[in-house]
């Protein structure tokens, strides 16, 4: 626990609950307004934490991505539960689950998602509020993100093929369709054919023809009168709730490397999921938030292409990848792995500021006879770099000095890494 730099909620902890629940105390003295963010390259367990964290929350909330998102909870039964857009909250009855404007919703896949979580027991009636703001992601973006992906051949990102970057290209050209157009049938079929003329005249393999946007069309009314219910003001909501000292706690998806301005650009998500991404992403106050719990796990991984210094190969990377299981949540591919690098995490809690950090999968690095943490990058001719390189080339050709782990200790404040 670190020096917090707001204001907290009161805790409001009988001795007898603490006695029960050593952590009670602790997590009840979280602030009001906290979040839990990836401070890698993404799947740090996330989702694991906040489902720790929901029963001490009124409101789960979502601020940036989609169904990229690949967040894997196992309940107290021991079932398995693999939430993409649906916040991690969803899981505690008592917890409300918000999904920000700043979140991008392939619609079918919501409910798809909701549908799954029904059948296994979980209730979603009312328990989910999804933002009047927030784009709508369509298939064809998909199709886009596919098409994207294919064009760039060997250099493609590596993405998901969820429609992420395309639906948040479509949202900052102005042409995108938010979840209020479901309001206005009306209009919805001209607005989603500027999309599709656009994605048709751009990419010669997108199939387009009139009778399938009717289709669409027709398929959204349906979806517009499902969806009604969940539909907010969830700005208004969120800031009445702060108003009314409720407590809310985000949940970030993806992570700081990952980040469209701070990540490993171009092969980064098209998102915010870093602490900014919280105030645009549901429409509170930088004020408003107090602890940021950054994400981190005691090893590195990666899923798609992109530099990675302390990547592994060979026989060490399936050893890390085989006892730590890391497949992605989404689309199951194998996650690259490589030792915890000191220099990205520290960049990522500069950019953040986190309150405090929690480190995951220690007990994957049991047995090994050695563990590395990269302490610092160097150029070529041998000079230290003394940040985080925002140019690929320079970080392509870094050279990785690693410190054995002897003695660990990271002091957040005066940034300090020992070894
Ligand atoms: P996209 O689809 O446009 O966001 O992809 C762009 C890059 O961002 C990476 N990305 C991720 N990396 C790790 N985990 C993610 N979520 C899933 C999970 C991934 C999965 O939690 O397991 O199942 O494969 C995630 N989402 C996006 C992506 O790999 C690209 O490098
Ligand atoms: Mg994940």
């Amino acid at each position: 626990r670190l020096p917090r730099r707001w204001p907290l909620a009161p805790a409001a902890v009988s001795a007898a609950a603490v006695e029960a629940d050593p952590a009670a105390d602790r997590v009840s003295a979280l602030s009001q307004v906290a979040g839990v963010l990836g401070s890698q390259w993404g799947d740090e367990g996330k989702g694991k934490l906040v489902d720790v964290l929901a029963p001490r929350f009124d409101i789960v909330a979502r601020c940036q991505g989609g169904a990229n998102a690949g967040h894997t909870i196992y309940n107290s039964e021991g079932k398995k539960f693999a939430l993409h857009l649906v916040p991690s909250g969803i899981l505690h009855e008592g917890t409300l689950c918000v999904v920000g404007n700043g979140v991008v919703i392939h619609v079918p896949g919501f409910f798809d998602e909701i549908d799954g979580l029904e059948s296994n027991g979980v209730n979603c009636n009312g328990r989910i509020l999804v933002s009047d703001r927030a784009h709508l992601l369509f298939d064809l973006h998909q199709a886009v993100d596919g098409l994207r992906e294919a064009e760039l051949a060997n250099s493609f990102i590596g993405t998901t093929k969820r429609g992420i970057g395309p639906c948040y290209s479509s949202k900052v050209t102005r042409n995108g369709l938010r979840v209020c157009d479901l309001r206005h049938m009306d209009t919805f079929g001209d607005k989603l054919d500027v999309l599709f003329e656009d994605a048709a005249s751009r990419f010669e393999g997108f199939k387009y023809s009139k009778s399938m946007l009717k289709e669409e069309v027709e398929r959204y009314k349906r979806f517009a009168e499902r969806l009604e219910p969940f539909i907010a003001d969830t700005v208004h909501v969120l800031n009445e709730s702060i108003q009314q000292k409720k407590k809310i706690l985000v949940e970030g998806g993806q992570a700081t490397m990952l980040d469209i301005d701070f990540g490993t650009y171009p092969f980064v998500t098209s998102s915010s999921p870093s602490a900014g991404g919280i105030c645009a992403g549901l429409g509170i106050a930088p004020r408003c938030l107090g602890d940021l719990i950054g994400v981190v796990k005691a090893y590195t991984t990666r899923v798609g292409s992109g530099p990675f210094p302390t990547e592994l190969f060979g026989e060490e990377g399936d050893l890390l990848r085989n006892s730590g299981m890391e497949f992605g949540t989404t689309t199951g591919r194998p996650r690259r792995c490589g030792w915890l690098d000191i220099v990205a995490l520290k960049y990522c809690c500069q950019i953040n500021g986190f309150s405090s950090l929690n480190l995951t999968k220690l007990d994957v690095l049991s047995g090994l006879p050695e563990i590395k943490l990269a302490v610092s990058y160097n150029q070529p001719d041998g000079q230290k770099l003394q940040s985080f390189p925002g140019d690929l080339d320079t970080l392509e050709q870094v050279q990785v000095s690693f410190g054995m782990l002897l003695f660990f200790s990271l002091s957040f404040h005066g940034l300090s890494v020992e070894q």
